[in-house]
């Protein structure tokens, strides 16, 4: 009789700053579109946990909002919050770097983890977009010594190169315990948080400049049913005169948003969605920390 291989387990955040790839990543080891992605900066404002279940062991992922520069709202401040925050309490962290174009913040990125006392695992990112492989070398020299890291990766989360290698490699530095979750769980968030992001995330895709980074989505109400959802979200607006913006002429705009939303939606929960967006002005909300909590916005 052959032993069963030792399995292992834990929890692993996934950081950097925006735009690095952390919600693709997130995404491509799942296998299911937990974390919204777009390609602009700031897509995730929560930490979105997402379970992997590998022959060798459970991975759960914990992605975060990009650590960032901007100070401007309160709602800005709050991200870089989270995100620091979530690098306390896990057993390994991630830091993903888009090796294409190293910036400050990933400096900062880097600082935050050391800061944080967590082992850590450096990850270059989008592979795919850097021409020549021997730029790489001097790239992981100057990056190693500035984080000191348990092992580094090269992967394209896009394409998926290299990411089963680096499942595996986490669960190497994971401890030697069962899975945390059952296997058949790949998410802890609930239904209605997710219906929220993917309004979110086409609010992102469909709304030029500052317009979407003033939004947030609350679910009003949410309905299973004979193998159907009826869902109602309401989108809230920073200025008065986003309103209109987001509706857009002939509720082209916001008709669209709920389209491209329910399409996800479907493909997410694989039922059949009905879906009533509603627009609110909320005057200010990104710069009162008081009304995070009430909007969904977790510590
Ligand atoms: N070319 C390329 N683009 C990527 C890769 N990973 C992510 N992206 C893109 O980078 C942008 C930001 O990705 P996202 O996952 O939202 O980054 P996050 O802010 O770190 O969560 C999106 O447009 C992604 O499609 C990659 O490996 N290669
Ligand atoms: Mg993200």
């Amino acid at each position: 009789m052959t032993d069963m291989p030792h399995s292992h387990s834990g929890t692993v955040a996934l950081f950097g700053r925006p735009n690095a790839g952390k919600s693709t990543l997130l995404n491509r080891l799942v296998g299911e579109r937990v974390s919204i992605v777009t390609h602009k900066p700031q897509t995730t404002r929560h930490r979105v946990t997402g379970i992997v279940n590998r022959p060798a062991g459970q991975l759960v992922l914990v992605d975060t909002p990009g650590l960032h520069n901007r100070r401007d709202h309160a709602l800005n401040r709050h991200l870089n919050r989270v995100a620091a925050e979530s690098l306390r309490g896990v057993d390994l962290a991630v830091l993903l770097v888009d090796a294409s174009n190293p910036t400050d913040e990933d400096d900062a990125a880097a600082r935050a983890v050391r800061q944080a006392g967590v082992d850590a695992v450096l990850v270059f990112n989008k592979i795919d977009r850097v021409r020549r492989r021997a730029d790489l070398l001097p790239l992981t020299k100057a990056w190693s010594e500035k984080l000191d890291p348990v092992e580094v990766f090269f992967i394209s989360a896009l394409k998926g190169d290299g990411v089963d290698a680096l499942a595996d490699g986490l669960l190497e530095h994971l401890p030697e315990q069962p899975p945390l979750y059952p296997p058949d769980e790949f998410t802890t968030e609930s239904a209605r948080f997710l219906a929220a992001e993917i309004v979110r995330e086409q609010l992102l895709e469909n709304l030029h400049q500052e317009v979407p980074y003033g939004t947030t989505v609350m679910i009003e109400s949410f309905d299973e049913q004979d193998g159907r959802i009826r869902i109602g979200a309401l989108i809230l607006v920073s200025e008065k005169r986003h309103k209109g913006m987001v509706i857009g002429k002939g509720a082209q705009t916001l008709k669209r948003i709920g389209t491209q939303a329910r399409k996800s939606m479907q493909q997410l929960f694989d039922m059949p969605v009905h879906l009533e967006l509603n627009v609110r002005v909320e005057a200010g909300w990104i710069d009162r920390e008081g009304e995070f909590a009430r909007l969904g916005y977790r510590r």
